[in-house]
């Protein structure tokens, strides 16, 4: 392994009395929870982006923070000295997983197979990496908005030129995916949207960002790469309005466009808060059709308009992801990848460690609590008893679709007033909610 975080040692599990910042005090990988390991029901990865790449810069500031490869200056040095520090750091934080934009891992060159080159020598190096630390690609992405050519978005551009460009991309990208086992693929829009509707054909650019899904299958069947692709929804930023607003959003453009049976979403709390709802919505939206994949593990700030990223740290919500994720029936090929990054202001290098381990205690923490509230069948023995009209009687025909209208009329007719609502108890379920959290 090698040694770039030298003050920081391999984390260990010391339990809830643990004053060592150091050390794990929920998440204990190896320990056995309904016949796996708990790090096989996390699926826990690292983002290339905020944790190899991004030094704490902002619209106000420069990076503040300093990392082993600063003092490079050739971009495949850096790049490569990142392959060592993504191996060392998912090492010491028993993180069995990664996720990477192509960019993140090689620099862009001048042209697009220079570009390719660069790519293939540092997925080499992940590739022995991999196999020499026992590591895992949860999935792989491109980033089809940091270069200039992305202005007006990727498969959306009013510019052919960039569409094809974005294909080009694209295809590399699955292709090295493909190469590193990637156990998915995902597509976050990036700049695909719209900032004024003065300039926007928004039916061509909707059918074209169609167009470029069907031919990433087509070309993903005829490699053999044949894992999910993922759909990671976003209201709104860098762009007014994200195509990919939220799940519902992204739920009905898969069916007009015939999409469903390749897609499933890639959930991320910060996202889910700027479009107004709370990442467990966005979950069951997602689950309830089907389509849960992924999770992008982060959490944002009220009070914060943007995409803050930030480490996971609220159990509450940790909680009603995993919750989530416990009735999907678990992680298959997805994971809780980090999509977050330390504060701009905590700036040294043990802060990667720090925040990590942050976050993945608030989700061991999660994880456990939810599996109790779901065995002890909390909040499912009330919500089946809630609609359990449903099963007799009327409500039953209903849900069997033996009644209509006219039977409905003919049936309320001989009722009379309604006079059966039972109480909601909400604040009743939060405080068991408390009691589960807190004992
Ligand atoms: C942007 C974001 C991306 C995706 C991958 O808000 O979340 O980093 O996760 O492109
Ligand atoms: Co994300």
């Amino acid at each position: 392994m090698a040694d770039l975080f030298k003050n920081v040692p391999v984390i260990k599990y010391e339990g809830a009395g643990s004053d060592n910042p150091f050390a794990f005090k929920y998440y204990n990988p190896d320990e056995m929870i309904d016949g796996k390991p708990m790090r096989d029901h996390l699926r826990f990865a690292m983002a290339y982006w905020h944790t190899l790449v991004a030094l704490g810069a902002d619209q106000f500031g420069v990076g503040t923070m300093d990392r082993p490869w600063n003092a490079l200056s050739n971009p495949m040095d850096v790049a490569k000295m990142r392959v060592e520090a993504a191996f060392e750091i998912m090492n010491k934080l028993s993180i069995d997983y990664f996720c990477f934009h192509d960019r993140d891992v090689a620099p862009e060159a001048d042209t697009l197979s220079e570009t390719n080159k660069n790519l293939d020598v540092i997925v080499e190096l992940l590739k022995q990496g991999m196999k020499d630390n026992n590591k895992k690609l949860l999935w792989g992405t491109a980033s089809l908005f940091g270069n200039k050519r992305y202005m007006h978005g990727g498969a959306t551009s009013c510019n052919a030129d960039v569409f094809a460009f974005a294909a080009a991309q694209v295809k590399k990208a699955m292709e090295v995916t493909n190469y590193l086992g990637g156990e998915g693929y995902v597509f976050w829009g990036g700049r695909e949207g719209y900032d004024t509707l003065l300039n926007t054909d928004m039916g061509l650019e909707l059918d074209n960002l169609a167009r470029f899904f069907h031919m990433a299958i087509d070309y993903a069947d005829e490699i053999g790469f044949k894992v999910p692709f993922y759909i990671e929804p976003k209201p709104k930023e860098p762009t007014k309005h994200q195509y990919d607003f939220d799940t519902a959003t992204v739920c009905a453009f898969l069916q007009k466009y015939n999409l469903m049976d390749r897609f499933k979403m890639n959930i991320e709390t910060n996202h889910a808060t700027l479009a107004t709802h709370d990442v467990q919505h966005e979950l069951r939206v997602a689950r309830i059709n089907g389509l849960f994949g992924s999770v992008d593990a982060n959490q944002g700030d009220m009070l914060i308009g943007w995409d803050t990223d930030q480490f996971p740290t609220d159990i509450y919500t940790t909680t009603k992801v995993m919750y989530e994720v416990i009735m999907a029936g678990g992680f298959t090929t997805g994971g809780l990848n980090f999509d977050a990054k330390p504060r701009r202001a905590s700036s040294d290098t043990d802060d990667i460690f720090i925040a990590h381990i942050a976050g993945i205690d608030a989700f061991a923490k999660g994880f456990k609590i939810a599996r109790r509230l779901i065995e002890d069948g909390v909040f499912e023995n009330f919500i089946a008893d809630r609609y359990s009209s449903y099963t007799t009687g009327i409500g039953k025909d209903i849900v069997e679709g033996k009644v209509g209208f006219k039977e409905l009329e003919a049936y309320t007719l001989k009722m009379g007033e309604v006079t059966t609502n039972k109480s909601g108890r909400q604040e009743y379920l939060e405080t068991l909610l408390n009691k589960y959290m807190f004992e």
